[in-house]
């Protein structure tokens, strides 16, 4: 039986870094910030936490998150996302696959997929079509030094023959700063995902509240 997919607004999309967020307590500051300014999903990534410091922030972020209405993603750990009942779980392509991630979480939340190119995408079409992810993330769009085994770039004719004909929900990710974000907008994105254009910026409101200005302009 097919599962309907959960409908998600990708508008701003925060990746959360420890480094560029100044560790657990970054996190959550930048974040109870970026929540009051207008981002519209959460998603904490940490590649080298052990997962009691993952479990505990966690718990910090929902409680923030949870007056915004914004939801909480988590980035990989599913046995976390189940553990503090975040909204969803983002895998990349060698992570659990997503149907085992499906199966995991149950029909109820958020399940988001990284691809970086037309096949990707395609398949991650059908797994859309048939209930078993919620969205995807498309990049890197741009370099980026925030992820350090990313995936080359996308080029933007191949993010256009992405967009054409798809019902899929898809953000794209890698290097987007403020004036970068209307662009994709206009190529047909639904949201742009960001880490170092919030995490790390000396005015945290400021930063989101351009950022999503530039998106909703866009639109
Ligand atoms: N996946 C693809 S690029 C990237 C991730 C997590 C990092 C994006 O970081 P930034 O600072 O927005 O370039
Ligand atoms: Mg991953």
């Amino acid at each position: 039986m097919s599962r309907a997919p959960i409908p998600i607004d990708l508008s701003l999309y925060l990746v959360l870094d420890p480094d560029l967020c100044g560790g657990s307590e970054g996190m959550v500051a930048t974040v109870q910030l970026a929540a009051a300014n207008g981002v519209t999903v959460v998603q904490l990534r940490a590649p080298n936490w052990k997962k009691r410091q993952w479990l505990e922030t966690a718990i910090e972020l929902k409680a923030v998150l949870a007056p915004f209405n914004v939801p909480l993603i988590i980035n990989d750990h599913v046995d976390i996302a189940l553990a503090v009942d975040a909204d969803g779980v983002h895998v990349g392509q060698q992570d659990l696959p997503v149907d085992e991630v499906r199966r995991l979480l149950g029909p109820n939340k958020i399940v988001g997929l990284s691809t970086n190119g037309l096949a990707q995408f395609q398949e991650a079409e059908a797994m859309y079509r048939s209930g078993v992810i919620d969205y995807v993330g498309v990049g890197p769009v741009y370099p980026t030094g925030t992820k350090k085994d990313a995936s080359p770039i996308i080029a933007a004719d191949e993010v256009a023959a992405m967009m054409q004909s798809r019902v899929l929900p898809a953000v794209a990710i890698g290097g987007i700063q403020a004036g970068k974000a209307a662009s994709l907008m206009t190529q047909g994105l639904n949201g742009v995902a960001v880490v170092s254009a919030i995490c790390g910026k000396a005015d945290i409101a400021a930063a989101t509240q351009a950022l999503l200005a530039e998106i909703q302009q866009a639109r």
